[in-house]
Parts: C-alpha cells; sequence; structure tokens
C-alpha cells in the first residue's frame, strides 16, 4: 500500500506539472480524488490493510489526498489570474479613442425646417408659443370669428370628440389665449400640428403642420407683414424671394389675402413645380380682424395687427422637392432619413 500511494503521489507530481487550462485540471480532479478517482479508490482499500500499519498507511493517504486538493486549488487560482493577464493584454491592443461606428439618427425634415424657422422670427423679435391639440370649441372657431353657421364646424370636415371639444382644425385656435396672455404689443410665433377630416391626396393630409405668427401693435401695416414674410423665406431658401398677395377670405382676417412666392425651384420663370405659374400658393394671411382683437381684449380702436397661417408641410415640400404630403407622415425611415440634421 505504501508503494502504490508513493507511486500515485509521484504520478501526480508529474501529471500536475503538465495541465494549464480549466479543463485539464479538473480532469487531473477528477482522475485523484472525483469519485472514481485513484486516491477515493485506495481509501476504499484501506480496510485491508493490516491493522499495526492503519495508522502510519491512514497519515500517508490523507497527506496525499491533502496535497493533491491543495494543488488543484493553487492551478485553478493560477488559471483564473492567467486568464485575467491574457485578457487586459487583448484590452491593450483596443484602441479606445478611435472613432466609434455608431449608427445615428436623423432629425425628420419638418423638425429641421421648423427650427431654421424659428431661428429667423426669434432674430426678429418674436416669442415661441404651443398650442393645444384638443381644443375648445370657442377657441377653435368662436374667438377667432368663425359663424355658428361655418361649414369647417360641420362633423364632414372637423374631428369632434364626444365632450364636444375638437382636434385643432387650425393654429388659428390658440390666437385668442395668446392674444390676452401677450397682447397688446406683441410678436408671436405658435407651430402646431393640426387635424381635419379630409380625403388624402398628395396635397392633403388628415394630419398637417401649420406655423403661425401674430403682430398687434399700433400702426401694423400690410408692407410689416410682407417684409416678415419675405426675411422668412429668405432664411429658409437662402436667397432673396419675391411674393404677392391675392385677396382671399378668412373671418378671422380684413382684409384676407392668400400669400404666393416666386418658385424657387424655377425663380418664376415657370415649372412643373408651379404648373408653369411662376409662383406657388404659400400662406393665408392677413390684418386681424377688430371682432377677434375685442374678444381677446384688445382695443381696435389703438390697437391692430396682422396674423399668417403657414401650410408648413407645404413648404416642407417645396424645399424637399417631395412631390407627395404622405410622404411626411410615412415614417419611411430610408426617405426621411437622408435630410439628416440639415437642410
Ligand atoms: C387656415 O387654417 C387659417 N387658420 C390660416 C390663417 C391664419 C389665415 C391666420 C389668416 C390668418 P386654411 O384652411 O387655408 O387657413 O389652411 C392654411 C394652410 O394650411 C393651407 O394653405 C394649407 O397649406 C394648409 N392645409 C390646410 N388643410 C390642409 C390639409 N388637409 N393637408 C395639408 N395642409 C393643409
Amino acid at each position: 500500500m505504501k508503494e502504490k500511494i508513493k507511486e500515485l503521489d509521484e504520478l501526480f507530481d508529474k501529471q500536475s506539472a503538465n495541465v494549464s487550462s480549466d479543463d485539464e485540471i479538473e480532469n487531473l480532479r477528477l482522475d485523484f480524488v472525483g469519485k472514481k478517482g485513484k486516491i477515493t479508490a485506495l481509501m476504499a482499500d484501506f480496510r485491508n490493510v493490516p491493522n499495526e500499519q492503519k495508522k502510519e498507511v491512514g497519515i500517508l493517504i490523507n497527506n496525499l489526498k491533502n496535497k493533491v486538493e491543495n494543488t488543484i486549488s493553487a492551478l485553478k487560482e493560477s488559471a483564473k489570474e492567467k486568464a485575467i493577464e491574457k485578457q487586459i493584454a487583448n484590452d491593450k491592443k483596443f484602441d479606445f479613442t478611435l472613432p466609434v461606428d455608431t449608427k445615428t439618427g436623423s432629425l425628420h425634415p419638418r423638425t429641421i425646417l421648423q427650427k431654421t424657422i424659428v431661428d429667423e422670427f426669434v432674430s426678429m423679435g418674436f416669442v415661441i408659443e404651443d398650442g393645444n391639440e384638443i381644443e375648445t370649441e370657442y377657441n377653435n372657431f368662436t374667438s377667432v370669428n368663425v359663424p355658428e353657421s361655418h361649414p369647417a364646424r360641420d362633423m364632414q370636415d372637423t374631428f369632434w370628440l364626444s365632450n364636444g371639444e375638437v382636434l385643432k382644425t387650425q393654429t388659428s385656435a390658440a390666437q385668442n389665449r395668446i392674444l390676452r396672455t401677450y397682447g397688446p404689443v406683441c410678436r408671436v410665433l405658435f407651430p402646431g400640428r393640426c387635424f381635419r377630416n379630409e380625403s388624402l391626396d398628395s396635397t392633403h393630409e388628415n394630419t398637417f403642420f401649420q406655423i403661425e405668427g401674430v403682430v398687434v401693435d399700433e400702426n401694423v401695416s400690410v408692407a410689416n407683414l410682407i417684409y416678415f414674410m419675405k426675411e422668412m423665406l429668405k432664411g429658409v431658401f437662402k436667397k432673396d424671394i419675391n411674393v404677392r398677395l391675392r385677396p382671399g377670405f378668412f373671418p378671422f382676417t380684413e382684409p384676407s389675402f392668400e400669400l404666393d412666392a416666386t418658385c424657387p425651384l424655377c425663380g418664376g420663370r415657370g415649372c412643373n413645380s408651379c404648373s408653369k405659374t411662376g409662383w406657388l400658393e404659400l400662406c393665408p394671411c392677413g390684418m386681424i380682424h377688430p371682432n377677434v382683437l375685442k374678444e381677446a381684449g384688445i382695443d381696435p380702436d389703438k390697437y391692430n395687427g396682422f396674423a399668417f397661417g403657414l401650410g408648413f408641410d407645404r413648404l416642407v415640400m417645396m424645399k424637399t422637392g417631395l412631390d407627395d404630403i404622405r410622404y411626411l407622415n410615412s415614417g419611411n425611415i430610408k426617405l426621411l432619413g437622408q435630410y439628416g440634421t440639415k437642410m
């Protein structure tokens, strides 16, 4: 038995000198002290050892078992440390200062252009306001002088909620609140999402955007309105754009106009985008109706002003060259993502 223990001891020394991986170490452990291991078998044989030798042989077996278990633990610890050192060495090969190839998102063309327009108006002394998307009938219609019988109040044109409120059909719905808050001397721009019960086509959506502006002061003129619109267009198209006014009708402005801009694509010579006319219809506008000022608590004998309601999606289409408004709400990232963050 003593001879066998010595042989196993030497065998373990030899084999333990040649293992390094986790698997090799574990196999060595199983081979010596596992359930079917060599030392485990030796211990099972222990009962056959003559009694007078039991004490000495018992100590030898225990010593060998302890030595094997301690050596295996030390080998496992050293393998772990080597793995960490290897990982650190690999990490050093990685250059953390190199630029990272990340996929960055892009802004929606509306967002990009709205920022340009907002910046332009802020530089001309406007404050930027927001409106609600759900509005009272009073704000959306009554406060801006839309008569009870106006077809816009009809179910066919407007999304009515069961509580009698509406999905805002026009940014003008915020006029009364804004004029009450800022008037009578103010310049305010308020972009917003609008909703109409429309049949859809390439220029009509049920969900679209307008950018509305109001200026109230003493002695405001149509010439002031034209100035602000031309400045805005210069900011958007980076060149002078001519405008013209045609008569229009809105209950909240008097006189009312349709403002056209020279087609930025052909410069007014006539092309497919402007149906060969050289002009693009851009922005209904006019001098604020005295009833609207009165309703907001502003004295129309002392103050006057203008308002405009830019059809923002149409301007985005002019700027991007997109020929169908439905692309803008499509969520088509391949198409809409190409504008990046600037236009
Ligand atoms: C109005 O909504 C007025 N509130 C604008 C206004 C404000 C006039 C202040 C005077 C003073 P209108 O219904 O024409 O006006 O709409 C304004 C613009 O919104 C239109 O010229 C058009 O460009 C855009 N628009 C209207 N309906 C839709 C639609 N269904 N889809 C896309 N754009 C639309």
